[in-house]
């Protein structure tokens, strides 16, 4: 990206303490009624309403947010951008996202920090060889590139890691995706916050949904903390909350709703220049620009609301990556926190049309929704325009679980659930 600002500009604004800087985007009140409303300030329904306005020219659109811009997962999740799904539907909307992601930067004019450094997915037997054969082979007859490493090109890769792994997880091989890593996750939110205030859309942050008005089948609009606001169209984009708000609406989804955590160390110097994931030993570990270790650990096994997550999930984590990584056995952990993940039985997403007419919902994107925030946001974006899924997203329906052409990515979702 080019620069816009000049060194003496840089230097007046970091020592002006902030003072005149422009707002990134406006905080106004909402209006009495929109063409859409989009409720949840995440990736999600922000990238939603960027393409509403970019690609559909509706720019009447405000997005509810009853906290602040990506303080639900967007703002907790561990970053990992891949597409190596396993079946075609699903290659196919990853993919589209992480094209997306290759010039999003540019596209924004906002630094998302995208940084294709690889990302690798460890086999420590030999059913998890053959299963990460299986998805080599799938990913390259969809045109996603995935390779395998033999153990001593993993060591090569990353020289901290111990093959024998205490024994417990040899490490026999892996799968890389060269042009999968990690991009910064809130700079995303704000990105496409900017750049849908930008073209009109209206942001308002702590105003909570609590109801939807249903008349004849079809909505007319949501309950807020600020009061009723009018809509033609209603975008549900909560992830965790999706079932709260569906029973809200008087609809069932088929999805469950558990804590998923995470924890980054003290800072260190440069040492891991990939992300490193392991399915079996439920754990994934990255190195952050400010020298971080970003770990996360498989989902809790219990329902719960609680952004936390649960101490034996984490203590089987470190355990692990002790293993792996037996010099980071002395780092200290600086923080730990979760989010909410609504996952569906089959480990992919819904996106479309709701029972209620103008109501679409986009949720069940579970522990893997971040990577795919562009391509989702441009889909659903399509299918709230016209009215109807685009090609891309037309399997993920919530009729496919009436029909039973699931989508099954348990494999592919890379954190045990
Ligand atoms: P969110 O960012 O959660 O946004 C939903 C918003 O809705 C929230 O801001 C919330 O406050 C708001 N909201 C809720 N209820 C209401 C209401 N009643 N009224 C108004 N607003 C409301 N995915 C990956 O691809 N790679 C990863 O490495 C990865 N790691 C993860 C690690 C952890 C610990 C977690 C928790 C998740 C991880 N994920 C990962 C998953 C990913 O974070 C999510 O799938 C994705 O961020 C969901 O984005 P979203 O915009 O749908 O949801
Ligand atoms: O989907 O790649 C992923 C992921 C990594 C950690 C959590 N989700």
């Amino acid at each position: 990206m080019m620069p816009r600002y000049s060194i003496f500009s840089l230097l007046r604004n970091a020592l002006s303490y902030h003072e005149d800087w422009p707002e990134a985007w406006r905080s106004p009140e909402p209006k009495p009624s929109y063409e859409v409303v989009i409720v949840g300030g995440g990736g999600h329904g922000l990238a939603t309403a960027y393409y509403l306005a970019k690609e559909h020219g509706i720019t009447d659109v405000a997005v509810i947010e009853r906290g602040w811009l990506g303080g639900g997962n967007t703002g907790r999740n561990t970053t990992i951008v891949r597409s190596n799904y396993l079946w075609d539907e699903s290659a196919a909307l990853y993919e589209f996202a992480l094209k997306i992601w290759e010039g999003l930067s540019q596209e924004l004019n906002y630094n998302v920090m995208f940084s294709q450094r690889g990302v690798l997915n460890l086999a420590h037997n030999q059913h998890d060889l053959r299963e990460l054969s299986r998805r080599i082979n799938a990913n390259r007859l969809n045109d996603v590139d995935s390779e395998f490493l033999t153990p001593a090109q993993v060591k090569r890769m990353v020289p901290l890691i111990d093959l024998r792994a205490g024994g417990r997880y040899p490490v026999l091989g892996a799968t890389l995706q060269r042009r999968g890593g990690t991009g910064r996750h809130d700079a995303l939110a704000w990105g496409y916050a900017r750049g849908a205030d930008a073209r009109g859309v209206d942001i308002i942050q702590e105003c909570a949904v609590d109801g939807f008005r249903i008349q004849n089948g079809r909505v007319a609009g949501v309950e807020t903390a600020k009061g009723f606001i009018g809509a033609d169209k209603v975008a549900i984009a909560v992830a965790g909350h999706s079932s709260v708000m569906a029973s809200l609406a008087g609809f069932r989804l088929p999805v469950t709703s558990v804590p998923l955590q995470a924890l980054v160390s003290e800072p260190v110097k440069p040492a891991i220049d990939t992300v490193i994931m392991s399915n079996a030993v439920h754990a994934y570990i990255s190195q952050s620009d400010r020298g971080e270790f970003v770990i996360g650990a498989g989902a809790d096994k219990y329902v719960g609301y609680g952004q936390r997550g649960s101490l034996p999930v984490s203590e089987e984590t470190l355990t692990a990556v002790c293993e792996l990584f037996p010099c980071l056995r002395r780092m200290r952990m600086m923080r730990q926190w979760g989010g909410i993940v609504d996952i569906c039985p089959d480990a992919s997403p819904i996106i479309g049309k709701t029972p209620v007419d103008g109501l679409y919902i986009n949720c069940g994107w579970g522990t893997g929704g971040f990577k795919s925030t562009p391509g989702s946001g441009w889909v659903y974006a399509h299918t709230i325009a016209k009215d109807e899924p685009h090609e891309l997203n037309a399997p993920f329906s919530l009729d496919r679980f009436r029909t039973g052409y699931l989508i099954n990515e348990q494999g592919a979702a890379a954190v045990a659930h």
